[in-house]
């Protein structure tokens, strides 16, 4: 039986797969892990962590008897180029904490998050297959690669069990997402919902890889469960749920609210943007472990317009911590 500590359990992914995995396994295996508590009650048991506090995670490790760790607290592109050294130690030492209790045979499996943010202007930008030039131009970016060569040693040196996805930017309703370069394509549907105007921060044709949410849960899920033995990547898997660009993204919104109104005003995250690749061959993802996406852009905005609040005040979500 697994016993889960999702570790950044109140951040935008973090929120979500925690109750993921609690439906799952139950909530009585599930202990959620963050900084701060959360801000509305969560289905599992909470414990406070900050993941560079070692002896401490330690400490939970043992007194849970964990066995998976999901390890989801990170600086993003955006707000990482503001604090590069603060946002290289948390993003590194934290996976360098958790690879090391495996290594130590203390937990079994390991779950770690890299991005599409690992490419950049040389990683075949049209379509970035599996293996490719890796030249981030952000220190989250460098984080990433960092982080997946890690995860490729402490596999090949120790047998760590490690899984990986390189999510594109993700899209969903339950909980803020916190200093990323793709937060537009959330900021974006809460201005339609509200009949407010919206200023773009990326240019109107700026196209990048994108997944929503339930399938972005869904694909962590169903990596983590899949045969070892069939897992040919032991860096990070790429996927894709659907590529956009802002103006296709205003285009979807105004079938459903035509009078929306969308300016484009690029501010430093356009050169972040442009560094990605518009879409990624995810072959690897569907051959290894049978990964195919649910929604496409049309889905996506239906169910957003559905079910995203206002703004994250009036119906707080769990706070973000990344
Ligand atoms: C970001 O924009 O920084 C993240 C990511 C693509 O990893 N959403």
């Amino acid at each position: 039986m697994s016993r889960i500590l999702v570790i950044g359990s109140n951040g935008q992914i973090g929120s979500e797969l925690t109750a993921a995995l609690a439906s799952e396994h139950g909530s009585a295996n599930v202990v959620a892990a963050d900084v701060t508590p959360p801000a509305l009650p969560q289905c599992t048991q909470f414990v406070s962590l900050d993941v560079l506090d070692n002896a401490r995670l330690r400490e939970i490790v043992v007194k849970h008897s964990i066995t998976d760790i999901y390890l989801l607290a990170a600086v993003l592109s955006a707000r990482g180029e503001s604090a590069p050294l603060s946002t290289w130690t948390l993003n590194v030492n934290s996976l360098l904490n958790v690879l090391e209790l495996a290594r130590e045979k203390r937990v079994s499996r390991v779950f770690w998050p890299s991005s599409i943010a690992a490419f950049g202007p040389h990683s075949s930008l049209e379509i970035a297959p599996q293996w490719a030039i890796m030249d981030p131009t952000t220190i989250y970016g460098a984080s990433k690669v960092a982080g997946e060569r890690l995860c490729e040693y402490y596999f090949a040196k120790f047998g760590v069990d490690v899984r990986s996805i390189r999510y594109p930017g993700v899209v969903g309703y339950k909980a803020p997402p916190g200093g990323g370069t793709t937060d537009y394509a959330i900021a974006i549907f809460q201005a339609a919902k509200r009949g407010e105007p919206y200023h773009c921060f990326l240019d109107a044709h700026t196209t990048l890889p994108m997944i929503y949410m339930p399938d972005a849960v869904r694909a962590t899920l169903e990596l983590m469960k899949a045969d070892p033995g069939r897992l040919r990547i032991r860096s990070s898997y790429n996927i894709l749920g659907t590529s956009f660009s802002p103006a296709e993204l205003t285009r979807s919104i105004r079938k459903r609210i035509p009078r929306f109104q969308v300016t484009y005003v690029p501010d430093f995250r356009q050169q972040i943007a442009q560094s990605w690749p518009r879409s990624v061959d995810d072959s690897q993802a569907r051959a290894d472990w049978g990964w195919e996406p649910r929604f496409d852009l049309e889905a996506l905005v239906e169910d957003m317009i559905a079910n995203v609040p206002l703004d994250w005040e009036r119906s707080p979500p769990a706070r973000a911590a990344s």
